[in-house]
């Protein structure tokens, strides 16, 4: 009975193992990984966006081709969080039709334009940076299918990672007004990136229950603080400034502490008043339409496989 199905449950998590989808498990802990999951999908797929407009005007063949290869990527981890979300019960199409009706959540920073060249380097170190920090723990998600797909996400990361990090290298080693173009940039995302993490650990209502469950591992605050530590250092190799006026080291518990984060302004992103909150949906929107007649037509030819493989 339902009491059994609890407490098998609860040993599966109790043992770090994976609870995989025909296991039971409570309502609660299905809906907040589907909300968890398909937020996540949906990030990665809007998150194409801002890098998107810039593969037309890639300084060189070469970035051209990089900046392709990494947001196909981000496009192939949607899909594998789609997956994951739908072994849960809920069908990609739902999923897809509340994202463009605007009802779904995806996360802060694809909500910022992208104005120079410079702009790829900083997402690529800064938002994937973050993006690895928040999910390298994530790949021990009690939910089998999520951290699963976690792992590979990851070390698909990792390169875009480098590739940003070593964009702004560039910039950073090259004439006054390129560099000066890559210090903007990342003035312009280094405090979006830290709300990536989430609301202050006394904000976070999901937060509690998901670390009970083992779904995250850590708190909001505790991974934004190991990213600004991990950041320092590579301000320093990159010859860039961190725009934070306040972060200051911490020398009994040898953390870096980062300023106050502009709580306002994250409220604002996701209540949809961002910089490009509305172009984003717009455009996912218009997608999905322009998109009809692929969807219409693979139905179609699966109709007739299935058909032809009766007779
Ligand atoms: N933006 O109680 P909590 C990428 C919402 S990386 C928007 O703390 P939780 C790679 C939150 O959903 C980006 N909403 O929630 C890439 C909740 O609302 P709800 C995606 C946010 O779940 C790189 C409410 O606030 N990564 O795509 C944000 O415990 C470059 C209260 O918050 C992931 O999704 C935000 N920043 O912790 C792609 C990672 N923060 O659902 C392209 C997986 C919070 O109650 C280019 N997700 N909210 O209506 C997670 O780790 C967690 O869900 C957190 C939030 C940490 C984001």
């Amino acid at each position: 009975d339902e009491h059994d199905e609890q407490t098998r449950f609860d040993a599966i998590i109790a043992a770090d193992q994976r609870i995989e989808p025909r296991d039971w498990m409570p309502d609660k802990y299905r809906s907040s990984l589907v909300r968890q999951i398909s937020q996540h999908a949906h990030s990665e797929i809007i998150g194409m966006q801002p890098e998107a407009n810039w593969i037309t005007r890639a300084p060189s063949l070469k970035r051209k081709a990089i900046l392709i290869a990494k947001v196909q990527d981000e496009a192939g981890h949607g899909l594998y969080l789609y997956s994951a979300a739908q072994t849960l019960g809920v069908t990609r199409e739902e999923m897809t039709q509340k994202l463009i009706d605007g009802k779904a959540r995806y996360s802060s920073i694809f909500n910022y334009h992208t104005p120079t060249w410079a702009d790829m380097g900083a997402i690529g170190w800064l938002v994937d940076g973050a993006a690895i920090c928040n999910q390298v723990p994530l790949c021990r998600a009690s939910y089998g299918p999520y951290g699963r797909a976690m792992v590979r996400i990851c070390k698909e990361e990792s390169f875009h990672q480098r590739q940003g990090f070593e964009i702004l290298y560039e910039l950073s080693h090259g004439t006054p007004e390129q560099k000066q173009m890559a210090q903007d940039a990342v003035n312009r995302w280094y405090w979006p990136s830290l709300m990536m993490f989430g609301p202050s650990d006394d904000a976070s209502p999901n937060s509690a229950q998901s670390m009970a469950w083992k779904i995250k591992r850590f708190s909001n605050d505790e991974l934004r603080q190991r990213f600004v530590g991990m950041c320092v250092p590579q301000f320093e190799a990159l010859g860039l400034e961190c725009p934070d006026k306040d972060l200051r080291f911490d020398e009994e518990t040898g953390q870096w502490i980062s300023g106050e984060i502009d709580w306002d302004e994250f409220m604002a992103v996701l209540d949809g008043r961002g910089p490009a909150n509305g172009e984003r949906l717009d455009h996912r929107r218009t997608a999905h339409e322009d998109g009809a007649w692929v969807r219409e037509a693979a139905a179609e030819y699966a109709r007739k496989q299935r058909e032809r493989a009766r007779f």
